[in-house]
């Protein structure tokens, strides 16, 4: 059984829209981070970084549990373990791996930083503001001439580099007062979401959102799933 630890955000969504897409059973648990769920101890012996997403998988290699955390080793687990999501052909294979480290190295980061300074920061810095917005626009520059004539940002087929990428373009591209200057992208987010176990993905944990479910002892005993 794969345990599911997270958040609906953005990098929280790419794990649930992967175990969707993928039609892989999986029990799902609330992490909440507004509430620092993700600094209690059994979480941190997951996620040594403090962050969602994470899982365990109780059937790992070799049929024992393994604990992982970081978007990308996740959702390449998921691929290999299914054989789904991810190209056989070696060229098409290292593209995806292009565009997922894009994802973690780029897109994640910057787009972070551009909502903090722009919309949570108490304080209103405009040179910050102005250098992640500017990084922004470049990131979904490059998005919109990679995905110029071609329906997948790599191989020839959806991936888990469109699913990784597609947690934060979504949003940001279409809440950016400058959407209609990415049309390709455009275009592709809209492909991507109809893909079939896509919405269902983003949709897991809004609820416990919105209820502010706690953190229970079901989860607790997950996490300790991987203690051995
Ligand atoms: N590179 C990580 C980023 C994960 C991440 O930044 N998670 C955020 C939520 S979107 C988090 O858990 N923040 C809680 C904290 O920083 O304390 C991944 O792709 O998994």
């Amino acid at each position: 059984m794969i345990h599911y630890f997270g958040f609906p955000t953005p990098n929280g969504r790419k794990v649930s829209v992967a175990l969707e897409v993928l039609e892989l059973p999986y029990e799902r648990h609330f992490i909440d981070i507004r509430r620092n769920d993700q600094f209690a101890p059994e979480f941190l012996r997951l996620s040594p970084n403090n962050k969602i997403p994470a899982i365990i998988d109780t059937d790992g290699p070799g049929g024992q549990p393994i604990g992982l955390f970081e978007s990308a080793a996740i959702l390449l687990y998921l691929a290999e373990k299914t054989g789904r999501l991810l190209p056989t052909d070696a060229r098409e294979r290292l593209e995806v791996f292009e565009w997922m480290c894009f994802q973690v190295g780029h897109i994640g980061p910057m787009l972070g930083q551009k909502n903090h300074f722009a919309e949570y920061a108490s304080e209103k810095i405009p040179y910050a503001i102005e250098r992640y917005t500017n990084e922004t626009k470049r990131l979904f520059g490059v998005v919109e001439q990679r995905l110029a004539g071609r329906d997948w940002l790599a191989g020839s087929a959806f991936s888990v580099a469109d699913i990784l990428n597609f947690g934060w373009l979504r949003g940001d591209s279409v809440r950016t007062d400058h959407a209609d200057a990415w049309p390709n992208l455009a275009r592709w987010v809209a492909r991507v979401a109809e893909q079939p176990g896509v919405e269902r993905g983003w949709q897991v944990l809004v609820p416990e959102v919105e209820q502010k479910a706690p953190f229970t002892e079901e989860t607790r005993a997950a996490l300790r799933l991987i203690d051995g």
